[in-house]
């Protein structure tokens, strides 16, 4: 493919800004090769700017869960950008927004609006500190909640391909309250809460995990997660900035039953435009200023722009359960059919796949938590992820990230998809 147009910008970028890109994973670092630079999307497809057109399976990371331009969120947008941009004072969506999110996610019975999901972990950490009295949290190994200091210890996500998960910059102080454990290891938070004793403030996790590429919980351990922290009065996040309003319209807590503390939301919320939110019971938000003392603020928090499309998004995932349903059987035909490739090449690789989240691993190991993702075959990920663009479908770039499939995908897609895979495996292998 011609991609002599994104090459130049990509040049120019890196003159001008670190890395040339506004987020690491973006420069394509853990696969090799010169980043697309996109230019629109439509339904299911990017196109770059050479003209190329390809199948996506990232929407943003996310957020486009309906497919690209979808003419309800768009409508909403232009009719919402005729009233200016931005006033800095409470507006009748910021409402709307919060009582719809109260109604759809079973732990939030307060919420405030925010940028991005890292000001949304940021802020849920601070606030339960405040709340508790406490000051360590527990994160675990290969998940991802943003870049605040207290998550750069064992990240996920870019963090784990740039082969350096802590960070420079983050002090020992910080690191020293950050308590780490092995995801799906329950005994290793049992240890932790015995030896830091009336210390730890909150644990924070994804419960289904994205940024390690897709790992799912196994039976019982978010239960005893929660069991853990009600015992302890330690305060359980779920951080479902990926997984909220996509794994169900109550997010991963509706579909595996578990009630968490406080909730931490961004991507699907805002529809593609920058929106974040934390909530959760009452007695720990009403913590927050003005009302509290935890102090959180932010100029363009809830900005009506970004309201409008959020509102249209969560309005629609609201009203139409069939999404979840369709999303489903979408997760469910991709996996079956790369399962049924990787059998047929005669490879012994791993699927995990929950609804729409999905994620191929180069590995013969069963990929359960950060050291068993780690024993994929990084450079054999690399030539498949570039036999596959080559094919017209566009993967997420790295190993350790989750795919995203939107509505828009039809049978043809994934035909097309399914097509695509065994001949890149092929020609990685
Ligand atoms: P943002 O600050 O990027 O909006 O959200 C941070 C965040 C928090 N929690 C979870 C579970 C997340 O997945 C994220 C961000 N996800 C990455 C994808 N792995 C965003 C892509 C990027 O970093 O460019």
């Amino acid at each position: 493919m011609n991609i002599s147009t994104s090459q130049h910008l990509f040049s120019k970028a890196k003159e001008v800004t670190p890395g040339g890109v506004n987020s690491p994973v973006r420069a394509f670092r853990a696969v090799g090769g010169s980043p697309l630079f996109v230019k629109s999307a439509k339904g299911p497809h990017i196109f770059d700017e050479d003209g190329n057109r390809y199948i996506e399976l990232i929407n943003s990371w996310g957020p486009m869960i309906l497919g690209h331009a979808h003419e309800m969120v768009q409508k909403a947008v232009s009719d919402a950008i005729q009233n200016s941009f931005s006033f800095g004072a409470p507006t009748r969506k910021e409402v709307e927004m919060a009582e719809l999110i109260v109604e759809m996610v079973p732990s939030v019975e307060k919420v405030r609006m925010v940028n991005s999901g890292t000001e949304a972990t940021m802020s849920a950490v601070r606030v339960a500190r405040g709340y508790t009295g406490r000051e360590k949290i527990i994160k675990f190994e290969g998940c991802y909640h943003g870049h605040g200091d207290s998550f750069l210890i064992a990240a996920g996500s870019g963090a784990m391909t740039m082969g350096e998960p802590d960070s420079p910059g983050v002090t020992r102080g910080v690191a020293n309250d950050t308590l780490t454990a092995p995801y799906n290891d329950i005994t290793a938070v049992e240890a932790l809460v015995a030896a830091n004793h009336g210390q730890i403030a909150a644990l924070i996790l994804e419960p289904v995990v994205g940024n390690m590429g897709c790992v799912l919980p196994q039976p019982g351990y978010l239960q005893a997660l929660r069991d853990i922290c009600t015992r302890e009065g330690i305060v359980l996040i779920f951080d479902e900035v990926m997984t909220g309003f996509r794994l169900a319209k109550g997010g991963a807590q509706e579909r595996f039953g578990v009630t968490p503390d406080m909730t931490t939301l961004g991507k699907i919320i805002g529809g593609g435009m920058p929106v974040g939110a934390y909530g959760g019971k009452r007695e720990i938000m009403d913590c927050v200023s003005p009302l509290g003392r935890v102090y959180q603020a932010g100029t363009l928090s809830g900005n009506p722009i970004a309201m409008s499309a959020g509102l249209a998004m969560l309005h629609y995932l609201n009203d139409h359960a069939e999404v979840y349903t369709q999303l489903d059987q979408t997760g469910q035909k991709i996996a079956d059919g790369v399962r049924a490739s990787v059998q047929k090449l005669g490879l012994n690789f791993t699927v995990n796949q929950v609804g729409s989240m999905f994620t191929l691993f180069m590995t013969s190991q069963t990929v359960v938590d950060f050291e068993s993702a780690k024993t994929c075959d990084l450079p054999l990920f690399g030539r498949y992820f570039h036999a596959m663009l080559e094919r017209g479908i566009y993967l997420a770039p790295s190993q350790f990230e989750s795919l995203f499939f939107s509505t828009a995908l039809e049978d043809s897609h994934i035909q097309t998809i399914l097509e695509a895979n065994e001949a890149a495996l092929k020609e990685a292998m």
